[in-house]
């Protein structure tokens, strides 16, 4: 097992360091192999399509491979391997400076015509202190483009501070249960087209979001985990409190 400092992989060059710095976001390509995806894919389908589906995964029997599954690493120990992919952990202890925990972790199928999640800071869901939680977003899928839903960005505006989040305002793209940053210039964002493999690390004060699945059989399938630096806690969420390390 790969536990020290001395050990541990850093992935990313100054150039990249200096690109999250600037635009709050850093695509690493092909950071997972293809076959590791195919493998968490099907593990994470059987979850499901089992008779007794465990407690933690239960669901109604019309959303079972829908929208998305939440904190599958609290319960599942694949879910948390693939969290702790050492890419993952070295990437993110040389943008935080020390090494990561995970807080929490979303699978999303994002079935055809499912709606997206609406542009948003995600400090504003997990607040913590000091303020060090990056996203990691792993493409599930081989094409991840506009039409099947892909992530949006702004880039910079992880300087912006926190910005006033508010009511959905169109719920015929996006979740409405969820909530928009407010006096937000979308036409900055950009899309993020991605391949099966390439990893999105975001920072959380990066606005971004994603449109409805237009496609006609394409999933958008996703796995994204969220992380803080090893001395930082979250606050507010009692579900998130738990540390993840990454070794
Ligand atoms: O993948 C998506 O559609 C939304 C993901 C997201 O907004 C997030 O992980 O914070």
């Amino acid at each position: 097992m790969i536990t020290t400092k001395e050990n541990r992989l850093s992935p990313i060059k100054d150039e990249q360091y200096k690109q999250f710095e600037r635009d709050g976001y850093l695509l690493i390509k092909k950071g997972c192999s293809s076959d590791l995806i195919d493998a968490f894919n099907g593990h994470i389908y059987d979850i499901r399509n089992q008779s007794e589906v465990p407690a933690w995964a239960a669901c109604e029997e019309s959303k079972k491979y829908s929208l998305r599954l939440f904190n599958p690493h609290k319960h599942d120990s694949f879910s948390r391997q693939l969290m702790k992919l050492p890419i993952i952990r070295g990437v993110l202890a040389q943008l935080m400076g020390k090494e990561a925990n995970c807080v929490q972790s979303m699978y999303f199928y994002k079935e055809p015509g499912s709606p997206g999640q609406a542009a948003h800071q995600d400090y504003y869901y997990i607040k913590n202190d000091p303020m060090t939680m990056i996203a990691a977003w792993i493409a599930m899928e081989e094409n991840i483009d506009i039409e099947n839903g892909c992530l949006w960005v702004i880039p910079g505006t992880h300087k912006l501070g926190l910005l006033p989040h508010g009511a959905v305002k169109n719920l015929e793209e996006h979740e409405s249960w969820t909530e928009e940053t407010e006096g937000t210039d979308l036409s900055k964002q950009i899309p993020v087209e991605m391949e099966k493999g390439d990893i999105l690390f975001f920072s959380e004060l990066l606005i971004h979001s994603s449109n409805k699945n237009r496609s006609q059989n394409r999933w958008r399938r996703s796995y994204v985990c969220h992380y803080i630096r090893e001395d930082s806690f979250v606050t507010q969420r009692e579900d998130l409190r738990v540390k993840y390390p990454l070794y």
